[in-house]
């Protein structure tokens, strides 16, 4: 059987860095390279942290490659300083040296010639905005046939946003972070014609991080990997933290957990409410995760990160 091609772009996160551990652990997938976005964090430690994690992870042939895009709306430095933190986990620093390859082509370029040389079409997972893939489909619209699909963590649909008024003022709370970056390059990517599968935050706010999930990853931390999930999820548990990125990435590895539902929608990207993804009927359809198996969802990770 031939294995998924994947091609991973995120932006840093706590979540992200999470993300990219349990899509490495899916043997069904090849991951053909990790674009780093300069969106929730800051992107030297961020990327810094990428290649030890796939050092650590036994991965250090996966190339990693810096995206130069620029977004809008920046993220808090609250969140974007955790990339920091990351970097510096003791787990992540038995070594001084980095196996991982830092490219020193830009994140978009690489997209552009990752997608251009596959031999099959590539699924896109991206857990930050989507700046990056809307810069590489302006430079080279021919990849857009190389795409088979974008998984994205993103949007809101049927919900309030996480942009919160009083930290963004002017904004009406509709819009979510990764789409509230960038609306522009968000509604670029919506121009095409691309299969969006994407997990908004309508699905994610039914999956806390609990505390008994991370003090089950403590019980299992002989598991290094275990060990830098719960490390993670410790850093995060004082905020109201929800599986974002974990959960968009692990629908890759089983998709008959989640229950798919069409949306007509299109992107906001001026005024209030900058960064809504808003259900309009003719709008452009896309598919959302609307339910997931909460249970398998979590007995899943628990398992992948047993490693
Ligand atoms: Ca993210």
């Amino acid at each position: 059987m031939s294995k998924q091609l994947v091609l991973m772009d995120h932006d840093g996160g706590v979540d992200d860095y999470l993300a990219t551990m349990l899509l490495l652990t899916m043997d069904h997938v090849e991951l053909l390279g990790v674009v780093v976005t300069p969106a929730d964090c800051y992107v030297q430690p961020a990327v810094s942290a990428t290649r030890k994690i796939l050092d650590l992870m036994g991965f250090s042939h996966i190339p990693v490659a810096e995206s130069t895009v620029r977004g809008i709306n920046p993220f808090p430095y609250l969140y974007r300083r955790d990339s920091f933190v990351v970097d510096h986990l003791p787990i992540l620093n038995q070594s001084e040296t980095i196996n991982t390859q830092l490219l020193s082509e830009s994140g978009q370029d690489f997209m552009v010639r990752v997608l251009r040389e596959a031999p099959a079409p590539v699924t896109l997972m991206v857990t930050g905005p989507l700046t990056t893939v809307a810069v590489a489909l302006d430079k080279a619209p021919d990849i857009e046939a190389k795409i088979q699909k974008i998984v994205w963590m993103g949007g809101a649909l049927n919900v309030p946003g996480n942009v919160e008024k009083n930290w963004e003022p002017g904004q009406d709370g509709s819009a979510e972070w990764n789409v509230y970056w960038d609306p522009i390059s968000a509604a670029r990517v919506w121009e095409s014609q691309i299969e969006i599968i994407m997990c908004p935050l309508d699905l994610t706010n039914n999956v806390p991080v609990t505390s008994e999930l991370v003090q089950k990853m403590g019980q299992q931390r002989n598991y290094p990997i275990s060990d830098l999930a719960g490390q993670c999820y410790a850093l995060v548990i004082p905020q109201d933290y929800y599986f974002w990125d974990v959960l968009a990435t692990a629908y890759l590895g089983h998709p008959e957990f989640y229950q798919l539902r069409e949306w007509e929608t299109e992107i906001i990207t001026n005024g209030p409410s900058q960064g809504r993804t808003k259900v309009v009927s003719g709008g452009r359809k896309i598919l959302a995760m609307d339910k997931v198996d909460k249970e398998a969802f979590y007995a899943y990770i628990l398992q992948q990160w047993a490693r």
